[in-house]
């Protein structure tokens, strides 16, 4: 704690009140990063290494293109390079059983010139919904998905064994389950040429052993529940489990296990848990750390990532569960987190890893839509089934046809968004759209996963265009009530949504000079996740139009877009 305070006093304290992300001096960023490292919605982070660079793999659950995929040559400095499901014939995330929400917790694993990851399609109906895809640039193409037939429930990981075998280890519901949330982790056998199952299915961690006291080392801290996100790793010969309980709200942590032989028996690290900030208050800086993998640097270091959150304005993540990264020192049989202190605590500051600096270049924070492909920010929810957006290249516009579609579960709304990434931001957009029927509107929105959000759109009334703002509340049932609403006239029209943390203010202008405050100080709680929406997801804004059930050959363009934060 002592070295922690040093830190706090030499290189952060100047800037640490307003800004959502600690921010490093330039000297601070030399010994120094902050958490988290990818900020936004990312969760369940899964990490490997090639050579001298990090491939990172995140959930996306029904959002599309899915499974981003990071690359990263220092830890701290991450860019998007591509997703692993981009195409339709991959999977159809259309496929949704009520608020399963698809892609869950993937792996990302690295064998002989191959990345694999492995995933789970939690829309499917029936039992074979995890599958494989495999690339040789992790940029992509991925291959098809490969269903593995046996495979129950979620949070499948891989790993190749020296000797060449290969081993899927999952969780499964208990057979008789000892206590409600007990989650069992399985292993077997897997032949990457066949994508079949084979062998035995081992059940390697049982926690209802635990809950029965039937094994007493190491138990006393450890949360029973929702025993998922397994990996094993090898080191010096023993097999490693690591393993994610207690949830992923505030009492998530991650414990280890080991074993001389792949199939156990698996003993448990009397340490545990290994990494945890359940015993944080509500309002520090990072919490609900859990779903944790590791990685060994080329300089022989080990560190992990894992998801975390920021909550602020009181118990509320509006950003969701975003990926953190903590130093580990696995110079003894069990590994360490935090060595220097607090110990298997996740801080907003760490110190770096001994790699060399390696920072991407900024991105630009305005989209002119002067490409002929959409940038990677950008997302839609589920799988697109035609194509209703085009980048007009000669114009430089983005076109969105309006669609009977509106923003909701299942749907592939006329929706094209991007992760709030701060605390703080300002987002912008130039659009041009005249609304010739009264249900048709299009503009800007910022919404939690598809339920609560606010719509800043013009739409026609009483045949008058109007620039309103709705705020859309899905709690029981759904309430849209209009904050505000202002007659406008110009063909052009400049939206501006800011936030200040959860006092969020929307703006208007008709020459981009000029603004007009539509409503201010609006409360952003509603996009968090504490009204149980959209608990695993994070929040989205974008642009927007809809013709609200109806067919029409309006569409809406977009000239740019742009978003800022802090
Ligand atoms: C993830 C699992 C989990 O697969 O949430 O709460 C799922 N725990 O580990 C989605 O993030």
């Amino acid at each position: 704690m002592k070295h922690y305070n040093l830190l706090i006093l030499l290189f952060i304290l100047p800037i640490l009140t307003c800004h959502s992300q600690i921010e490093l001096s330039k000297k601070g960023q030399e010994y120094y990063y902050s958490n988290p490292i990818i900020t936004g919605m990312n969760p369940d982070p899964s990490i490997c290494r090639v050579g001298e660079d990090y491939y990172l793999v995140t959930s996306t659950f029904g959002f599309y293109p899915g499974l981003p995929i990071y690359h990263s040559r220092d830890l701290v400095h991450w860019k998007l390079i591509g997703y692993g499901i981009d195409r339709p014939s991959q999977l159809n995330l259309n496929e949704s059983e009520g608020d399963k929400i698809n892609l869950y917790a993937a792996t990302i694993r690295y064998n002989k010139g191959v990345f694999y990851i492995i995933n789970t399609n939690t829309g499917r109906h029936n039992e074979d919904r995890n599958f494989v895809i495999t690339a040789t640039n992790p940029a992509g193409p991925w291959s098809e998905a490969h269903y593995i037939e046996g495979a129950p429930r979620i949070d499948p990981s891989l790993f190749f064994d020296d000797d060449g075998k290969v081993y899927y280890t999952g969780n499964d519901t208990a057979a008789n389950p000892v206590f409600e949330k007990q989650r069992n982790i399985w292993m077997q056998e897997i032949d990457i040429n066949t994508w079949k199952l084979v062998g035995n299915k081992v059940i390697v961690v049982d926690p209802g052993n635990y809950y029965k006291g039937l094994v007493l080392s190491g138990k006393e801290n450890l949360l029973l529940d929702f025993f998922e996100g397994p990996h094993v790793y090898k080191k010096d010969g023993k097999y490693y489990l690591l393993i994610s309980h207690g949830g992923t709200f505030w009492e998530h942590a991650v414990s280890i296990w080991n074993s001389d032989s792949i199939f156990g028996p698996y003993v448990l690290d009397n340490k545990n848990p290994i990494a945890t900030n359940r015993d944080f208050s509500h309002n520090s800086y990072i919490h609900h750390t859990g779903h944790a993998d590791m990685v060994e640097t080329q300089n022989g270091e080990w560190w992990m990532v894992l998801l975390g959150t920021r909550p602020y304005g009181g118990d509320f993540t509006n950003l969701g569960r975003e990926t953190c990264l903590v130093p580990v020192d696995w110079s003894g049989e069990w590994p360490v987190v935090n060595p220097l202190g607090p110990v298997g605590r996740i801080m907003p500051i760490h110190h770096r890893p001994n790699l060399p600096n390696h920072p991407w270049e900024e991105k630009d924070i305005r989209d002119n839509f002067d490409t002929k492909k959409l940038g990677l920010d950008w997302n839609f929810m589920q799988t697109p089934k035609e194509v209703w957006w085009h980048l007009d290249a000669p114009s430089g516009k983005l076109k969105i046809n309006l669609r009977p579609e509106i923003i909701d579960k299942n749907v592939n709304p006329s929706f094209i968004g991007q992760r709030q990434a701060h605390k703080n931001f300002t987002a912008i957009t130039k659009m041009e759209f005249i609304p010739k029927v009264e249900n048709e509107t299009a503009g800007m929105v910022i919404t939690r996963d598809v339920s609560n959000q606010f719509q800043l759109v013009k739409t026609l009334k009483n045949g008058a265009e109007y620039l309103q703002l709705i705020r859309k509340e899905v709690v029981n049932d759904k309430i849209e009530l209009i904050i505000a609403e202002t007659q406008v006239s110009s063909k052009a029209l400049y939206l501006k949504m800011e936030a200040l943390e959860q006092l969020f203010t929307f703006s208007f202008s008709e020459d981009g000079k000029n603004w007009k405050i539509l409503a201010k100080d609006q409360d952003g709680r509603l996009l968090s996740n504490a009204l149980g929406i959209g608990r695993f997801t994070g929040t989205f804004i974008g642009m927007y139009a809809t013709s609200k059930g109806k067919e029409s050959s309006n569409s809406a363009l977009f000239d740019w877009f742009e978003y800022s934060g802090f």
